[in-house]
């Protein structure tokens, strides 16, 4: 691998936004995710190089140790972090259409349901995967994952759930989904989910990690 883009998927794997960031201590006033990602482009590699190349490995190493319980939620959020501080300064690419993404992705913690930890980290692996992403938050109701299917057409949609009384939530939503936009994927997950419960309610998919929800949806783009 290139060196530039070597140092920005450790920046990236370990945390490190950019100079000023003093996470993770070993790294302390180095470089981080910003500054390697300005060098990349100064040096005349693409963006289309530096999104494939370091920051969608680097998110996928990242989510598979989490996966592995190899780091943990912290250490999660600080990756995410850096490869924000590095999307920034690929925005422009993104915007003018040289740059594209997957697809995209609709994802809601549902009706009745306030928790939004997992839904979040979900969120970042997933933009970190190279998709966009429309986070509609929590309490989301059927209506509105419709309205946002519609604005996103062939857009693949992720519920979130960590209640059990907000299963039957989800059970409701994916009914309306497959009954009104019937081509629409639907994945599920959330601590009290599982696949037995996905092939009831007739979603497609329960991913039980970030990981796993991402391997998902590069396997049907
Ligand atoms: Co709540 N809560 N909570 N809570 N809360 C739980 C879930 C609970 C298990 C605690 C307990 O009793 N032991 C319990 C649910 C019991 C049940 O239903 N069987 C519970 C309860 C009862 C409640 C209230 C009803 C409490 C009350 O008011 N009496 C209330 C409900 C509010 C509401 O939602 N309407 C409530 C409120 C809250 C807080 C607001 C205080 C806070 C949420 C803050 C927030 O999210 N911003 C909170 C918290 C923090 C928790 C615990 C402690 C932690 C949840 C969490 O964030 N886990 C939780 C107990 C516990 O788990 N130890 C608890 C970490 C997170 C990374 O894991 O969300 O599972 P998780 O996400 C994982 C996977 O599930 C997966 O990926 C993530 C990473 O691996 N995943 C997906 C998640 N979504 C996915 C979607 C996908 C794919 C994978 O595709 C789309």
């Amino acid at each position: 691998m290139n060196e530039i883009l070597g140092k920005l998927f450790e920046a990236i794997e370990f945390g490190k936004a950019d100079k000023t960031s003093p996470y993770p201590p070993a790294l302390k006033g180095l470089d981080g995710a910003k500054e390697y990602t300005i060098s990349a482009l100064d040096a005349g590699i693409t963006p289309k190089e530096i999104l494939e190349e370091a920051l969608i490995p680097a998110m996928g190493c990242v989510g598979k140790k989490f996966s592995e319980n190899k780091i943990f939620v912290p250490q999660m959020l600080m990756s995410a972090k850096a490869m924000s501080a590095s999307m920034i300064q690929l925005k422009p690419f993104f915007a003018s259409g040289e740059l594209k993404t997957k697809g995209t992705f609709i994802i809601g913690t549902v009706k009745g349901d306030l928790h939004d930890i997992g839904k979040n980290l979900v969120s970042m692996i997933v933009e970190g995967g190279g998709w966009t992403l429309v986070d509609l938050g929590v309490d989301v109701s059927s209506d509105r994952f419709i309205d946002a299917i519609r604005k996103n057409p062939g857009a693949i949609v992720g519920l979130s759930a960590l209640l059990t009384t907000t299963m039957g939530s989800m059970a409701e939503i994916v009914a309306r989904i497959k009954s009104e936009l019937p081509d629409t994927k639907v994945l599920v997950g959330g601590a009290p989910v599982n696949m037995d419960f996905c092939q009831t309610i007739g979603a497609d998919y329960y991913a039980p990690n970030p990981q796993l929800a991402v391997d998902y949806l590069n396997s049907v783009a």
